[in-house]
C-alpha cells in the first residue's frame, strides 16, 4: 500500500520530487488517504467564496474592469549582471566595480519597501516571480532588486498563507543574473525583538543559501555593537554586506545638533572599521533634504573609502530632488521604485531618475521603455489590491514634523483607524514627535519606530500629554514595548535613555548596558528542531522551516496549520486568493511545475440546517463539490 500511495502522490507525480520528499512527506505513511491537494485548495476556494477573506473584509474592492496583469515578455536571454560578478569574483569585486563606475547605479525596490510603504506588505509571490524574468531579461544593468526581509517574511506567513522562503528561491532562480537583496534589522533579524545571536547567525547562513546576495543590515537606534554578529555572519556567507546608517534628525538645523555631521561620519567609520563592503544611508522616513545630502555624502566620500548606497522615501514630496543631489555629490547606488508602485511613502520614481540623467555623466544606462513596459505590469498588479491602499492623497511635508518611516506610515495610520482616532491623525503625527522628544530624541525605524507608535496612541487614546507622563506624580500604564526598549533590550541610543523617565518607566527596575545578545542563552537549534517536528506530527523540519520557526514560533505554526487545511494557496491568482470566485468563473493554478488545476465555480447552494453551503465547481473537467461552513 505504500508503494501505491507513493506512486500516486501528486508530488511524486510532479517535478517537486526530490530524494527529500519520503522524509518530508509523511503522508504517505498515513494509509486513511489524506485529502489530496487539489481538494484542499478547493476548499479555501470554497470558504472564501461563501465567507470573504478576513482581510479584505469592509475594504474598497478592486474595480470591475482591474486588468490581468501580463507581465512583458523578455526581449533576449539575459546578459551577465552583478550576480555574475558576486559569483566570480566574491564581494569585494563587486565593491570595486561599483566605486569605478561613473554612471548611477540603481537598486529597484517595488517587490519590497515598494509594496510595504504602498500596500501594507500585502504583495503575493505569485506577482513577484512572474515578472522576474522580465526584469533579467531587460534590464541587467540593475545594481539589485530588493525583494526580501523587513516586513515581507512575517507577513507572508501571517497574512499571505506563503512560505517566505520558497518566494526567494522562486525570484532567485528566475533573476540568476541580478543580485538580490534583503532588509535586515541586525540583532532583531526580521522580527521586532532581539534574538540570541546563533539564531541570527542560522538565519542569515540560510538567507544567504536560498539567495541572497546583499544583506542590508541596520540596528534601530544605529548602536553598532548590536551590528557586529548580523554583519559578521554576512561576511562569512561570502555575500556582499551593506551596513546602514539611518538617517534622522537635520544635519543643517542647529536645533538638531544630536544628529549632526560628525555623528554620521564617525559612524560611517565604525561601520568601515567592522568590515562592511558597501556603506548604506538609510532615510526610511526621507528627511534628508537635498541641500544636506550634498553636504553628507560629500563628506562621507571624502572620509570612507566604501561604495554609497543611499535609500529614501518620497513622503515629502522632495525624493527625487534629493537623489539628484545626492547624485551630483558622487553617490554611487540609489533606490528607487519601479513608477507604478513609487512615490509618496514609497521610493522616489525609477524611470523620472532615469530620464532626468539620461544624457549626463550619470546616465543610468537603464532602458527607460522596460522600466515603463514593467510599470505597466505593476500598475495592473497593484489595481488587485485596492484594498490594502492607505488613502494618503498627496505627499506632505508635514513627515518633517513627526518623522515616521514610510514602511510605518500606513501602518500606524491602519492601527490608529482600528483604535476609532483616524479622524485624529494630525494628533497623533503631533504625539508621535512629542514622544520622541520625550525619549531623548532617537532614531525610528523598525523597531524602535513601533514602539513610539505604541505610545503615541496610546497617549492619544488616553488624552494624555507629554507633561502628564514625565510627572512623576501622574500614574501611567506603559505599553509593554515602551518598558522593553527602557529596560534596553534594543539598545543603547547616543546619550542614554533620558533618566528620569528611564526610572518612572522601570520603577526601580537596574537597565541593561550591555547588548541584549550578550546575555541571552543561545538556542539549542536541534532540540527546537525535534520539538517542532513533534509539533507537525513527525514532519521532517528543514532548515528554512525552522528559521521561520525560530523567528515566529506561533506565527509559523499557525501558517503550517492553515497549510494543512488549505494547501498551496499561493498558487492562486491574487483576485481569487482574496476574493474567491463568482458562479461561472474559471481559474487556473499551477501547482507544480507542468500541473495545473483548471477549476470553474459551477453554483453554491443554499445554507442547509447544519448552517452549511454546498459549493458545486468543475475540477480538470471533473465534477467536484466541497462543503464550507456559512460564517457571515
Ligand atoms: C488570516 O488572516 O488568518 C490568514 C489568511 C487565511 C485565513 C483562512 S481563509 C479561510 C479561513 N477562514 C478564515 O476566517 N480564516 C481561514
Ligand atoms: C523595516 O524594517 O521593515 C523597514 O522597512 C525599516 O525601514
Ligand atoms: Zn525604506
Amino acid at each position: 500500500e505504500f508503494v501505491i500511495n507513493l506512486l500516486k502522490h501528486p508530488v511524486f507525480l510532479s517535478d517537486e520530487y526530490t530524494t527529500k520528499f519520503i522524509d518530508t512527506t509523511p503522508d504517505l505513511f498515513n494509509f486513511t488517504r489524506r485529502r489530496d491537494r487539489a481538494t484542499k485548495i478547493l476548499t479555501y476556494i470554497a470558504d472564501i467564496s461563501v465567507n470573504g477573506h478576513p482581510e479584505t473584509s469592509g475594504r474598497p474592492l478592486p474595480s470591475a474592469e482591474a486588468r490581468t496583469p501580463v507581465p512583458p515578455a523578455p526581449k533576449a536571454e539575459p546578459i551577465p549582471g552583478t550576480r555574475n560578478l558576486l559569483e566570480e569574483k566574491g564581494p569585494k569585486a563587486v565593491a570595486d566595480w561599483m566605486l569605478a563606475q561613473k554612471r548611477l547605479l540603481i537598486t529597484d525596490t517595488a517587490m519590497r519597501d515598494g509594496h510595504q510603504s504602498l500596500l501594507a506588505t500585502r504583495m503575493r509571490s505569485i506577482d513577484m516571480i512572474r515578472v522576474a524574468p522580465t526584469y533579467a531579461a531587460n534590464l541587467p544593468q540593475l545594481f539589485s532588486v530588493e525583494c526580501w526581509g523587513g516586513a515581507t517574511f512575517d507577513v507572508a506567513y501571517r497574512f499571505l498563507q506563503e512560505c517566505p522562503w520558497q518566494r526567494l528561491r522562486d525570484i532567485r532562480a528566475r533573476m540568476p543574473n541580478l543580485m538580490t537583496q534583503m532588509l535586515l534589522r541586525a540583532s532583531n533579524g526580521v522580527g521586532y525583538t532581539n534574538y540570541p545571536d546563533n539564531v541570527v547567525q542560522f538565519f542569515v547562513a540560510q538567507a544567504a543559501r536560498t539567495g541572497i546576495d546583499v544583506f542590508r543590515v541596520f540596528d534601530s537606534l544605529n548602536w553598532v555593537e548590536n551590528m557586529r554578529v548580523a554583519m559578521d555572519a554576512v561576511l562569512e556567507s561570502g555575500k556582499l554586506c551593506e551596513a546602514a546608517i539611518c538617517y534622522t534628525g537635520d544635519i543643517l538645523d542647529p536645533d538638531r545638533a544630536k544628529y549632526d555631521l560628525k555623528y554620521y561620519v564617525d559612524m560611517a567609520k565604525e561601520l568601515e572599521a567592522a568590515g562592511t563592503h558597501v556603506l548604506g544611508l538609510k532615510d526610511m522616513a526621507g528627511l534628508l533634504k537635498p541641500a544636506a545630502a550634498r553636504v553628507l555624502i560629500k563628506a562621507l566620500k571624502e572620509e570612507i573609502g566604501l561604495p554609497i548606497h543611499f535609500h529614501t522615501h518620497d513622503t515629502s514630496g522632495m525624493g527625487g530632488a534629493t537623489i539628484l543631489a545626492a547624485s551630483d555629490a558622487g553617490v554611487d547606488v540609489v533606490d528607487c521604485a519601479m513608477d507604478a508602485l513609487s512615490g509618496n511613502t514609497s521610493q522616489p520614481t525609477m524611470g523620472s531618475v532615469v530620464a532626468a540623467l539620461a544624457q549626463t555623466d550619470r546616465d543610468t544606462g537603464l532602458d527607460i521603455g522596460a522600466v515603463r513596459e514593467i510599470s505597466n505590469y505593476w500598475e495592473a498588479v497593484r489595481e488587485h489590491y485596492a484594498a490594502f491602499e492607505s488613502g494618503l492623497q498627496a505627499p506632505a511635508s508635514e513627515v518633517y514634523l513627526h518623522e515616521m518611516p514610510g514602511g510605518q506610515f500606513t501602518n500606524l495610520k491602519a492601527q490608529a483607524r482600528s483604535l476609532g482616532l483616524e479622524d485624529r491623525w494630525h494628533e497623533v503625527a503631533q504625539t508621535y514627535a512629542d514622544v520622541n522628544r520625550m525619549f531623548g530624541d532617537i532614531v525610528k525605524v523598525t523597531p524602535s519606530s513601533k514602539v513610539v507608535g505604541d505610545m503615541a496612541l496610546m497617549m492619544v487614546a488616553q488624552g494624555l500629554t507629554r507633561a502628564q507622563v514625565e510627572d512623576p506624580a501622574v500614574e501611567v500604564a506603559f505599553p509593554d514595548s515602551v518598558v522593553d526598549m527602557m529596560r534596553g533590550n534594543l539598545g543603547q541610543p547616543p546619550g542614554g535613555w533620558p533618566k528620569a523617565l528611564q526610572e518612572k518607566i522601570l520603577k526601580g527596575e537596574t537597565p541593561l548596558a550591555e547588548r541584549a545578545g550578550a546575555r541571552m542563552q543561545p538556542v539549542d537549534i536541534e532540540a527546537e528542531r525535534e520539538s517542532l517536528s513533534k509539533q507537525l506530527e513527525g514532519k521532517r523540519v528543514d532548515d528554512e522551516d525552522l528559521n521561520g520557526y525560530l523567528m515566529y514560533p506561533k506565527v509559523f505554526l499557525d501558517y503550517m496549520g492553515r497549510h494543512r487545511s488549505y494547501g498551496p494557496v499561493r498558487t492562486l491568482p491574487t483576485r481569487t486568493f482574496f476574493y474567491g470566485m463568482e458562479p461561472g468563473e474559471e481559474i487556473t493554478a499551477e501547482i507544480d511545475p507542468g500541473k495545473t488545476l483548471e477549476v470553474r465555480l459551477l453554483a453554491i447552494s443554499d445554507t442547509d440546517e447544519k448552517g452549511e453551503v454546498k459549493v458545486f465547481f468543475e475540477l480538470n473537467g471533473q465534477p467536484r463539490s466541497i462543503r464550507v461552513p456559512n460564517r457571515m
